[in-house]
């Protein structure tokens, strides 16, 4: 029996080729799409057929769902895996894909439009007993009760679009006076963004670890937690390193945070593979942040620690199929991190497009290199600058650092800029080293 007869991957670079491999091993063919300036792209090469979907510019392309959906069709393709980022989190996608009988590999389209909504799913949050942090009670109607809520809540406040992402339409206010100003702002950046000017308002935690949990819940009630990640190093909203599992986690912790994201999962029905995101305060306390309704760049180092291969998880869940394990059935064992290898010029962080003249990735016991990258392609600059996550597992989190730093210093990429001397850098300092960091770590590492 064979899951589907084939899967379209509508999506590029490493994370087209990580749904490919797992293809592969379900003995599923695939089809790639690719834009133009995609032509000589590994995924390309790699799946078992591939269709030009237009020119280079993504939306023309990759964000283009006609002729995604066409290509589905005219392949014959049964479902289709939209990877992270481009049509993952388009509920319009979702709806097409059913429209056309297509199966979307992912969460529902009522699931994204919750998650997408991200001061909607804070109220459902907080009426259904998850801890959420102090804050307004849905939207803000304007400036005056923006106020209102600052005053009642106290000073810092965070403002934040309930269309947000990346940080855009965010500001946080220290004092009542600065408040008007920023809240004007902050709302004309989320509707230049999103065509959304709704803003909601929380206390803002100035010391917090940014901890996040995956779940897989199948479409018969089955739904499991793969413990957690702590994402805190990251830059300018863009995470740099993460790691599973949180180092400070005790199995208290873990059970505490693993149930709160079980809750707020089944909260809003949630189907096949999705992560919920927690602020972690200095005081452990753990609070209801936003849910991201995709897979994660970042889901390999659960991957490391588990066995489990989330993806073709997905792929299964998809087809109709049940869990393969209980909760008590996942195993945590040993420590991975994963940094992202970005082409870049990491002292001013500005894309390094370019011709890759020479790649070597390192190997070795316990290192792990998903990239589509390789000597002679060019690195096209109309796409996210990430051209290799080099993820590393050890027995604890000390061997894993060892292993990284030996890994980073192998890697070989010539003709191009990329982040891995800034990695270097990160993995060398003492209080990265002793897991004595927050989310602002690298404003004050530089
Ligand atoms: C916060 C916060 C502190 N308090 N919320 C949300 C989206 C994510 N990209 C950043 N977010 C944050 N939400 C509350 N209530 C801190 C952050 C945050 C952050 C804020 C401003 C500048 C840099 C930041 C880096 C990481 C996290």
């Amino acid at each position: 029996m064979t899951l589907f007869k084939k899967i379209l991957i509508a999506n590029r670079g490493e994370i087209a080729l990580r749904v490919i491999r797992a293809c592969r091993e379900l003995d599923i063919p695939t089809v790639a799409v690719y834009s133009e300036a995609d032509k000589d792209s590994l995924h390309v090469r790699l799946a078992d057929e591939a269709i030009c979907i237009g020119p280079a510019s993504s939306s023309q392309s990759y964000l283009k769902i006609p002729a995604i959906i066409s290509a589905a069709e005219i392949t014959d393709s049964e479902a289709i895996h939209p990877g992270y980022g481009f049509l993952s989190e388009n509920p319009h996608f979702v709806e097409a894909c059913t429209a056309s009988r297509i199966t979307f590999i992912g969460p529902s389209a009522e699931n994204i439009r919750t998650g997408g909504d991200k001061s909607r799913a804070r109220q459902l949050m907080k009426r259904k007993g998850i801890p959420v942090v102090p804050g307004s009670d849905g939207p803000v109607r304007d400036e005056e009760e923006a106020l209102k809520n600052a005053k009642k809540i106290g000073f810092p406040v965070i403002l934040k679009a309930s269309a947000g992402g990346g940080g855009r339409g965010m500001r946080i206010v220290q004092e009542e006076k600065d408040l008007s100003s920023l809240y004007h702002m902050a709302q004309k950046e989320a509707f230049a963004a999103f065509g959304n000017g709704d803003m909601y308002i929380e206390k803002y935690i100035a010391e917090m670890r940014h901890i996040e949990v995956q779940i897989l819940a199948d479409n018969k009630g089955g739904m499991v937690h793969l413990g957690e990640r702590d994402c805190s190093i990251q830059r300018r909203h863009q995470k740099l390193i993460e790691e599973a599992p949180y180092f400070l986690a005790t199995a208290k912790f873990r059970k505490k945070v693993g149930e709160a994201a079980i809750k707020a999962a089944k909260a809003m029905r949630y189907r096949n593979a999705g992560t919920i995101e927690f602020i972690l305060d200095k005081d452990e306390q753990i609070y209801f942040m936003e849910v991201n309704t995709r897979i994660q760049v970042e889901h390999p180092v659960t991957e490391m620690i588990t066995g489990i291969d989330i993806i073709k998880e997905q792929i299964k869940i998809a087809a109709g199929g049940t869990l393969p394990f209980k909760q008590n059935e996942i195993k945590f064992s040993g420590h991975s991190m994963e940094c992202r290898i970005n082409a870049e010029d990491p002292e001013k962080f500005i894309p390094s497009s370019g011709r890759i003249t020479l790649f070597i990735p390192p190997g070795g016991q316990g290192v792990r290199v998903d990239t589509a990258a390789y000597s002679g392609w060019v690195v096209p600059a109309h796409y996210d600058s990430l051209i290799a996550k080099l993820i590393v597992r050890g027995k604890d989190r000390a061997e894993a650092v060892v292993k990284m730093k030996r890994a980073l210093k192998d890697f070989i990429v010539e003709g191009i800029k990329t982040t891995i001397p800034f990695h270097l850098k990160i993995l060398d300092n003492p209080d990265f080293i002793s897991g004595n960091f927050n989310t602002h770590f690298l404003e004050k590492v530089g």
